[in-house]
């Protein structure tokens, strides 16, 4: 297929911007991309499709989301706005472990239905690439099971999904004051099972106050680096215990959230080239009114990434573009940056190489907007401008 008269944001350096462009794709993947003037003779007999003038970006990539899970909390979203904090509810039992208890009741087959509504809403928002994590299920059969439905949305659509182990989300209440059991028996040990199973792409876990510390994950990154996994982490959303640091200290693919970051897991993240991923749906949602430090990661160069965090708890958001859009407008990035944050930023999150630019011997993984400057993706609040969809290579319904 060729791509004719596109306004191309191919993301490498900044946009990257080629005005009235063409693409040529092969079999899965970019042969080509430039000027229409500059266009070698050899694509030009290839069947063409005349975008007219419309934005072509990377597919989008959301490098951070807990899709799968029972239930909702919609409840606790009213008790939240009568006064309880995330932390408060969480502590009274609520929280993450409500939405276990309902996890755990849903068979494989509940979870990947009520999953894919989420994901199509993702899709809908350009997504080509999502994250999908564990933790909502805390015993070493309904992690793997939830990583299982995992694996098995991946079979239902065209999209690619990048699994998480995150058994270390919470604490079960059999656990209670018990962390460094909850890690030997169930978090390590759902690790091994799941890996087994070939259903794990990298490890994370929460560290954080009501969940647990540095020390307490140890043993379990420990495991994760035995067995040749990358890893990231939930760090300083809540408070700071020096999560981004440690992660940083073990060549983290990412630290995520970041509202409590400090000037030193700043240092540890440049030096270790781990991107902060931005979650502004869960900073909306929980009212937090300590930002990312930014200014302060972007004069350091950190490469940051933007995510939706998709989860019934902290940020039920579904869209891609309005993560971007609440990015900008929440915590100043740009434009710009919010879009690095979905494509080649966020490919680098999930340790993928072969996409989030537009680029010769990359994965024709594309988006066509119904916009002519890249800048409109972040600058409309709750519609989706997506044109067409390119997986693979292929034109998406
Ligand atoms: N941080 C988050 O924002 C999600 N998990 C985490 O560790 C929230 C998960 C939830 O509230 O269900
Ligand atoms: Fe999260």
């Amino acid at each position: 297929m060729l791509l004719t008269h596109a306004t191309l944001a191919t993301m490498n350096q900044g946009y990257g911007l080629i005005p009235d462009a063409a693409v040529a794709l092969e079999g899965d993947r970019i042969a080509w991309a430039g000027p229409m003037a500059d266009l070698p003779a050899a694509y030009r007999t290839l069947p063409e499709f005349n975008v007219e003038g419309r934005l072509v970006t990377p597919g989008l990539i959301d490098c951070h989301g807990h899709p799968v899970y029972g239930g909702h909390r919609a409840v606790e979203f009213e008790l939240r706005l009568k006064g309880a904090s995330y932390e408060e509810v969480a502590r009274a039992g609520g929280g993450i472990l409500s939405t276990v208890t309902a996890t755990r009741a849903a068979s494989e087959d509940q979870l990947v239905q009520s999953a894919l509504t989420r994901v199509d809403q993702l899709i809908a928002s350009g997504a080509t690439t999502i994250e999908v994590k564990s933790g909502y299920g805390l015993t070493v059969a309904d992690e793997v099971k939830l990583l299982r439905a995992a694996r098995r949305i991946a079979g239902a659509r065209s999209v690619t999904v990048k699994t998480t182990h995150l058994a270390a989300h919470a604490i079960p209440p059999d656990y209670k004051g018990r962390n460094a059991d909850y890690i030997a028996d169930v978090a390590i040990p759902s690790l091994r099972a799941a890996h087994a199973e070939g259903l794990v792409d990298a490890v994370d876990a929460f560290c954080e106050g009501i969940a647990f510390s540095v020390d307490e994950l140890r043993p379990l990154y420990a495991e994760a680096q035995a067995l040749g996994l990358p890893v990231k982490l939930h760090a300083e959303q809540l408070s700071d215990l020096g999560g981004a640091a440690f992660a940083a200290g073990l060549g983290a693919l990412s630290a995520d959230h970041l509202e409590y970051l400090s000037a030193d897991g700043i240092a540890a993240m440049a030096k270790a080239g781990t991107v902060a991923v931005i979650l502004p749906g869960a900073f909306y949602t929980l009212r937090e009114t300590q930002m990312p430090p930014i200014t302060a990661l972007r004069a350091a160069g950190v490469p940051m990434a933007v995510a939706t965090d998709v989860n019934p708890g902290s940020s039920p958001l579904a869209s891609l573009t309005l993560a971007m859009n609440m990015a900008c407008t929440l915590f100043r990035m740009t434009p710009e940056e919010a879009l690095l944050g979905t494509t080649s930023h966020a490919a680098r999150a999930l340790g993928l190489s072969d996409r989030g630019r537009i680029a010769p011997g990359l994965r024709a993984d594309l988006c066509l907007w119904q916009a002519d400057h890249p800048a409109e993706l972040a600058y409309r609040i709750g519609s989706t401008p997506l044109h067409t969809r390119i997986f693979g290579g292929h034109l998406d319904a």
